[in-house]
């Protein structure tokens, strides 16, 4: 009997042998773990394709599950306890075998092209509390059984392809603190007691998805709501009152753009794009840990509260397209944190406070187009430093820009067209945009429709550093007369384009920036001098740059529109024959002028940068000719008294001339 005993247990051990020989490695290597989190795992794996072949050569068999890559097991009970394969590449599905991993807490499986429906075999993961699958292509409607998830916390389904409604269960999972569905295809209601068993909800986003109907006044049960998103959906009617007392909102993202989400500091309500209709409430001063406040084309109307003063974190103001009326609270030009006030397109008036400015010392855009403001824009703004997006365009500001504005060295775009400036003021514009000189960054400037708009340049270069590159392109000369024309005509205007003529005082080929299409524009008014009434000549101190600088000018101080056409003859010489003015071949008894002059016209081949030549081409006496024409230009623009020099009219006539003959000479 003992024997038989022996006998049989033996048997038994040789058959536990023998049965899992076939497995024996992967169960001595797996000992601690349950054989069911491998199974679960090598069914995952076979349903994954991995173009880079990393889960595949990795999750091997003959290595414990645990050190699988992506895999990670509890202390504890050495059962996988999360799956993190974000950013790998892959495809597949999720098989119902993952259902048996029952110690998981953490699935990710982010960013990589996983499809189809998610099984219901996952409602078993009763420890889940973490699900990520953003950015993949998922599928089908949300499933009821997600309510079974009684451990979850994060859900995210970001950028994937759900549709349907939320399940209601949903709404039941008391630990959920985050629900992200932002941009699938979800559609229906919300539910009008969305929060009741949320107590720990923080974030809910819904942004990009066909939500319709009402935001439901339930929201405001959701107490510990941080981040709300609810941005380019259907929604219609007002922001319910209660929503409001919701004194934890730190991001409310109704934006699109809702995806900074991983800072706690940031904080939003940002309401973009929906039919919410209805008046800013009064409450709004209980957000006091508002950052952002964003509701652009969010339908509101009524006055700016007083409160908003109260938001003492406030760092964007955003209202632009509602039909917001009255003033804008003085309290709002008094915020230290402040970075963007944008309230374009609404119904606001009155005047800015005379202080506007001077307490906003973060403040950096400020857009108040098209509303009905009135007064003067008042000197003090320039002390926002920090400035650079200015807007006032389309409404009633009245008298001078102030000069001022050049302080803001930050200053990129400044728009005030379409106000009821008078053609005086106007006029006065022009000594405003010299004032803009040291705005190094300024791109855009709308002032009226005229073509001072053109003398900022949107630059990539300037001619100096330019200048090779395009010598050495084979473009050659035919893209040297054209970009002096554009700056030839671009002199001209200031000169007699306006009532007050303009002398730039400093042209020189690095004050020419070249834009994308290679149009030259003329730059850096620095020491731009506006000549008063009548006079056409004014005396200055000298701060042009040596070797540019007409003689009058650089002995008396003398400035007047011939010292441009000087500057300009100078750049002319320089662009033709390659030297510098300071070129150290120069000397007080041979200048490049000088030099240019003796040579002309016989061996004028001599000044000539060859490079401009391109003998290949067989055109090369034409473009001597030409050029040649060019520099006895250059010598008539750089006479030693100013009245024999010519004037930028016939400069401009000129350059045209032997531009036409050119390409005359050159058309078969
Ligand atoms: C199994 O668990 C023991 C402790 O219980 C540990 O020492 C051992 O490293 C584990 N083996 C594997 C393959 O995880
Ligand atoms: C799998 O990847 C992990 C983590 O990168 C690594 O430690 C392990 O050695 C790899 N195993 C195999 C079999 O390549
Ligand atoms: C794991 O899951 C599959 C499919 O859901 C099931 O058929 C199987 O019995 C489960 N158990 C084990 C130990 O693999
Ligand atoms: C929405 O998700 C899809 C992938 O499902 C992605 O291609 C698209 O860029 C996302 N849209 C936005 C606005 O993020
Ligand atoms: C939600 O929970 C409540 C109370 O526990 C229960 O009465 C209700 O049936 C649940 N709803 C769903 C859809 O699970
Ligand atoms: C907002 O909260 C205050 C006090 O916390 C409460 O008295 C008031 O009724 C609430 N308002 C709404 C609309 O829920
Ligand atoms: C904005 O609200 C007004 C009044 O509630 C309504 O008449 C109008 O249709 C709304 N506009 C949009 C674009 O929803
Ligand atoms: C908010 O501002 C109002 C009016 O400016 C003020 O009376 C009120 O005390 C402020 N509330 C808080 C909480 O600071
Ligand atoms: C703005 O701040 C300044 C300086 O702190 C203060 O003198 C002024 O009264 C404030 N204005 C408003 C409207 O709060
Ligand atoms: C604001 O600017 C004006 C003029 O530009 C200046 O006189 C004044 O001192 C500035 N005020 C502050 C508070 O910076
Ligand atoms: C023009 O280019 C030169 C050389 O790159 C540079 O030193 C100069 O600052 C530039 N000028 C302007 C106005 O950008
Ligand atoms: C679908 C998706 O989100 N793809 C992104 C995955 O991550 C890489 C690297 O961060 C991105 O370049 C892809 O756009």
């Amino acid at each position: 009997m003992q024997t038989t005993y022996f006998l049989f247990a033996g048997a038994l051990v040789l058959l536990h042998f023998i049965a899992t020989s076939s497995a024996s490695i992967i169960v001595a290597n797996n000992h601690n773990n349950s054989a069911s989190d491998l199974n679960a795992l090598l069914a995952f794996k076979a349903a994954i394709f991995d173009p880079q072949r990393i889960i595949s050569t990795n999750w091997s068999a003959s290595t414990s599950v645990c050190n699988w890559i992506g895999i990670t097991c509890n202390a504890r009970h050495h059962r996988v306890a999360a799956i993190d394969l974000s950013y790998m590449g892959i495809a597949g599905t999720i098989p119902p075998q993952l259902g048996n991993l029952s110690f998981l807490v953490r699935l990710n499986v982010m960013n990589n092209s996983f499809h189809g429906h998610l099984p219901t075999e996952l409602s078993r993961l009763r420890r889940l509390k973490y699900i990520n699958l953003e950015g993949n292509n998922f599928e089908g409607e949300l499933p009821s059984w997600l309510g079974a998830l009684t451990a979850l916390r994060f859900l995210s389904f970001r950028d994937n392809g759900f549709s349907g409604p939320l399940p209601q269960a949903l709404f039941n999972l008391s630990s959920l603190q985050i629900i992200r569905f932002t941009n699938n295809s979800l559609s229906g209601y919300l539910p009008a007691h969305i929060c009741d068993h949320l107590p720990q909800l923080q974030g809910l986003y819904l942004s990009l998805n066909n939500f319709e109907g009402e935001i439901p006044s339930g929201i405001g049960e959701c107490s510990g709501l941080q981040f709300f998103s609810l941005s380019y959906n259907k929604f219609r009617g007002y922001i319910p009152k209660e929503f409001w007392n919701l004194t934890t909102l730190t991001l409310i993202a109704l934006g699109g753009n809702d995806l900074t989400e991983n800072s706690n500091a940031v904080q939003k309500v940002s309401n973009t794009y929906n039919a919410i209709t209805g008046e800013i409430p009064k409450v709004i001063d209980n957000l006091y840990n508002l950052e952002i406040l964003g509701m652009e084309r969010a339908n509101v109307t009524g006055i700016i509260p007083q409160e908003v003063g109260n938001l003492s974190k406030l760092e964007v103001f955003e209202l632009d397209l509602n039909r917001l009326r009255g003033p804008i609270p003085l309290k709002l030009f008094n915020s230290s944190t402040v970075r963007v006030i944008a309230l374009t397109e609404n119904d606001l008036s009155g005047e800015l406070p005379s202080t506007i400015g001077a307490f906003l010392p973060n403040l950096e855009e400020l857009y108040l187009g098209g509303n009905e403001f009135t007064g003067t824009i008042l000197t003090s703004i320039s002390n926002a430093s920090r400035l650079r997006m200015l807007d006032l365009d389309t409404n009633h500001f009245t008298g001078a820009i102030p000069h001022s504005l050049g302080n803001l060295r930050l200053l990129e775009q400044f728009d005030i067209w379409q106000n009821d400036f008078s053609e005086d003021s106007l006029s006065k514009e022009l000594s405003f945009i010299i004032s803009l000189s040291n705005c190094k960054h300024l791109t855009e400037l709308w002032i009226d429709d005229n073509p001072l708009n053109g003398f900022i340049p949107k630059s990539i270069g300037n001619l100096s550093s330019s200048l090779e590159s395009i010598i050495a392109s084979n473009c050659g000369i035919i893209s040297e007369i054209p970009s002096s024309i554009d700056v030839a005509s671009g002199l001209e205007y200031l000169h007699y384009g306006y009532s007050t003529p303009i002398v730039h005082c400093d042209l020189k080929p690095s004050n020419i920036l070249l834009d994308e299409d290679m149009v030259g524009h003329v730059c850096d008014f620095g020491i731009a001098k506006l000549l008063g009434d009548g006079e056409s000549v004014v005396q200055t101190k000298t701060l042009a740059t040596f070797g540019y600088i007409a003689p009058e000018y650089g002995l008396e101080g003398l400035v007047s529109t011939s010292c441009d056409v000087y500057s300009f003859g100078i750049t002319l010489m320089e662009t033709f024959t390659k030297r510098k003015p300071k070129d150290e071949m120069f000397t007080e008894e041979l200048s490049l002028r000088r030099w240019v002059q003796d040579c002309l016209p016989d061996s004028v081949i001599q000044v000539i940068d060859v490079d401009l030549l391109h003998p290949e081409d067989g055109l090369v006496q034409t473009k001597i000719n030409c050029i040649s024409s060019v520099l006895q230009l250059g010598l008539s623009c750089t006479t030693d008294a100013p009245k024999e020099r010519i004037d930028m009219k016939e400069v401009l006539r000129a350059l045209q001339k032997i531009k036409l003959q050119f390409i005359k000479d050159i058309t078969p």
